[in-house]
């Protein structure tokens, strides 16, 4: 198949989704068009199945800034016609579900008729899409994606309760490629950070408001009352800042380790114990499966579609948002239970596994034919 995935190129997880998601359906032979404003992160080698499509910008008095929607849709019509695309799967629904509607109509108008999945991942849905500056859009362009899914079944359920929807949505969980997240013998890296044997914390995340990362300096700290140990914070964003005062305020900054964004992700969760991820809203929670899949126990809040992915007491512990109390201790407790914690070790690899790229793909490529066949019927029937 020829496909266009249109996704943000930041450090956003729908990127990563987006982008992991177009390289394995490359792998597998289908030819990917990616339609975005700059190279996403993880798009940074040759591939002879991908091809990449800059939405270019044009200055003009009148613009304060080039208005991106147009642009993105004149593109998209532009690929799928020249292309000769099979079909368009937008992530994230804010603006792209709209854009891909412009585009679809401008197409059929040429008697091209392009069938659009749209992928919802989170925020576009619990935290930006519910506002009234977006909503009547989200819903109208969730009502005529030809094809609607949804990272998890929570978030399903949020959409159903949040819009008045008449499409079905498809759950299709996040995946992991093993052959890139796996647990790797990175001992100098433990040695540095950890030179006496303190156990390791981390954390990774954009450090938005909604990750809640405050709630892991403070968890930190009462850890460190029990147990030696470390907390690498990966990653950048708004909080950060606090962060840092927060950690200079408790006098925590000799045993945390602020990384920035980080490519090789894989190594640093590798010479990890336990990830936490206390997040307020979490349609999935794509960075705790990265750390499950290099063997590292989750402790999180029960937020979302979180517990589709951490199973409580099993691959680590879900606690209530905010509840700084039992996430310290649960992590004590598993700390100084190395037999428990090594159990916990094998059980998030093995949960893991559900999520194996290889299971997910699949998925995708049969609701894709799924979506152009129901495109191709109905526009026969049209004419
Ligand atoms: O919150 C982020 O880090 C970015 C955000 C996005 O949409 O770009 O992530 C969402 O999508 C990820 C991939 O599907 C999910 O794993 C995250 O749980 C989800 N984030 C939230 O719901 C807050």
């Amino acid at each position: 198949m020829k496909i266009g995935i249109i996704c943000y190129p930041t450090y956003g997880g729908s990127g990563v989704v987006a982008t992991e998601l177009g390289l394995g359906l490359a792998n597998k032979g289908h030819e990917i068009h990616f339609i975005t404003y700059r190279r996403p992160p993880r798009l940074n080698a040759f591939n002879a199945n991908v091809y990449f499509h800059e939405v270019g910008k044009m200055e003009y008095p009148l613009f304060e800034h080039t208005p991106y929607e147009t642009a993105l849709a004149s593109k998209m019509v532009d690929v799928v016609k020249y292309e000769k695309l099979d079909l368009l799967h937008v992530h994230y629904a804010i603006p792209h579900a709209a854009v891909a509607y412009m585009a679809k109509k401008i197409l059929a108008d040429e008697g091209i008729h392009i069938p659009v999945i749209t992928t919802l991942h989170g925020t576009d849905i619990t935290l930006v899409g519910t506002d009234r500056t977006f909503s009547p859009v989200v819903e109208f362009s969730i009502n005529h994606s030809d094809g609607v899914t949804a990272v998890s079944k929570h978030l399903a359920e949020m959409t159903y309760k949040s819009f008045n929807i008449k499409n079905e949505i498809k759950v299709i969980y996040n995946f992991i490629d093993f052959t890139r997240f796996k647990k790797v013998n990175k001992d100098h890296f433990r040695k540095a950070i950890a030179p006496d044997g303190e156990k390791i914390l981390v954390h990774t995340s954009n450090f938005r408001k909604v990750k809640r990362v405050e709630d892991i300096v403070r968890v930190f700290y009462k850890v460190t009352k029990e147990v030696n140990a470390k907390l690498l914070l990966i990653g950048d964003g708004p909080e950060r800042n606090n962060l840092e005062d927060l950690c200079r305020e408790l006098k925590l900054c000799d045993h945390i380790r602020f990384l920035g964004k980080q490519d090789a992700i894989e190594e640093l969760l590798s010479i990890s114990d336990i990830f936490l991820l206390p997040s307020e809203q979490e349609s999935f929670g794509l960075s705790a499966l990265e750390a499950m899949a290099c063997e590292v126990p989750v402790i999180s809040s029960n937020a979302g579609g979180i517990p589709e992915v951490n199973i409580d007491g099993y691959t680590g512990y879900l606690t209530e948002i905010g509840d700084i109390d039992l996430m310290a201790s649960r992590i004590i407790d598993l700390l100084k239970d190395e037999e428990k914690l090594m159990q916990f070790r094998a059980n998030a690899l093995e949960h893991a596994k559900t999520f194996d790229i290889d299971n997910i793909l699949p998925q995708y490529e049969a609701y894709y034919q799924e979506t152009i066949d129901k495109v191709r019927k109905q526009s026969l029937l049209a004419v």
